[in-house]
């Protein structure tokens, strides 16, 4: 049995919308940090079965996305065609509210399968096989910052998670339920039905590589306005499509407020949203108490949960054990 411990990738500068040409190629470049201290727990064995079997969270499920990524790998490899696989993975935080859930997954998943096959596959590799599960999981095989290029079939590490120990990342919960679209189907109705989409994939680009330098150079008040204009843009794109997606919340309008009244009192704290409610907030180790304080009093309903720059996957046991 193989277990693999993987973190989600918190996109910085988002991936939105898919370019032609190939399975979950993105249309706008992203980078993305790993949020260490969250875990997808992966426990992957090969079983003498007539089909898969994929247990989320304790219960059994059918889920198109992972089916989708076994054909994949068994065209690509044939010699996994034979093979079956029990298939189970929890989630130390919620599943499919927007913290990309799917990113950790689908990493855990292309390597644990890979490592179950006896696939010996370096790290492009194993992004491809990531990406054809979920395009943001191309990014999540690599720990600490990435960059997955618009166009690109695989994502690269930037800088290893050591590069900017004392960044802080705050996902502050504001609803846990299930999204009402999912991030899959949402990107590709703005895709279709937005006409701000072609202007957030012109936006966006004009971000990738000032949004890098300033992770080189690990300055967040560089970096933060940069990732503002990144997440508001894509989400113009959405509320521009027919009908608009609106993922936002009472609460998480009211972050961003009060995040900016907070920035003003000198306390770091940039803003970034995903398909989802939940807002994240980018701080450092410094100013980590006092945003926390703040959160606790005026935000006293909600719960937090504080992430570092994540080292990566870590994969546990063998093929034959
Ligand atoms: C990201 N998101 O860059 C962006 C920002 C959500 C908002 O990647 O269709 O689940 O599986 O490739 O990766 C969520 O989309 O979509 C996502 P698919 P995915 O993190």
């Amino acid at each position: 049995m193989i277990r693999v411990v993987t973190e989600p990738s918190l996109a910085l500068i988002k991936y939105w919308g898919k370019a032609e040409g190939g399975v979950n190629l993105p249309a706008t470049s992203s980078i993305a940090v790993s949020l260490g201290g969250l875990t997808t727990t992966t426990e992957i064995s090969s079983i003498d079965a007539p089909a898969d079997v994929f247990v989320l969270n304790g219960q059994e499920q059918h889920d198109a996305k992972i089916q989708g990524l076994l054909l994949h790998l068994r065209t690509v490899f044939p010699d996994t065609a034979r093979l079956r696989f029990r298939i189970s993975t929890e989630n130390s935080f919620p599943t499919a509210a927007g913290i990309a859930s799917s990113s950790s997954g689908f990493a855990a998943l292309a390597i644990g399968l890979s490592r179950a096959a006896g696939l010996k596959l370096g790290d492009r590799e194993l992004s491809q096989l990531a990406r054809h599960g979920s395009g943001s999981a191309a990014r999540a095989v690599f720990g600490g910052f990435t960059r997955f290029p618009a166009g690109s079939s695989a994502a690269e590490q930037l800088y290893p998670h050591d590069h900017w120990p004392e960044l802080r990342i705050v996902v502050v919960m504001v609803h846990t339920g299930a999204k009402p679209i999912g991030s899959r189907d949402a990107m590709e109705h703005t895709r279709r039905t937005s006409p701000y989409y072609a202007s957030w994939v012109e936006a966006s680009r004009r971000l990738e590589e000032p949004a890098a330098a300033a992770v080189g150079s690990t300055d967040l008040d560089e970096l933060g306005p940069i990732m503002r204009r990144s997440y508001l843009s894509m989400f113009g794109s959405m509320l521009g499509a027919d009908p608009g997606v609106v993922y936002w919340l009472p609460d998480s309008v009211q972050l961003i407020h009060r995040a900016a009244a907070w920035r003003s009192q000198g306390i770091p704290a940039w803003e970034t949203m995903d398909a989802g409610p939940q807002v994240k907030l980018l701080t450092t180790a410094e100013h980590l108490p006092a945003l926390q304080e703040r959160l606790a009093r005026e935000f006293p309903h909600l719960k937090t949960l504080t992430a570092t720059v994540g080292a990566g996957p870590r994969v546990y046991g063998d093929a034959q054990a």
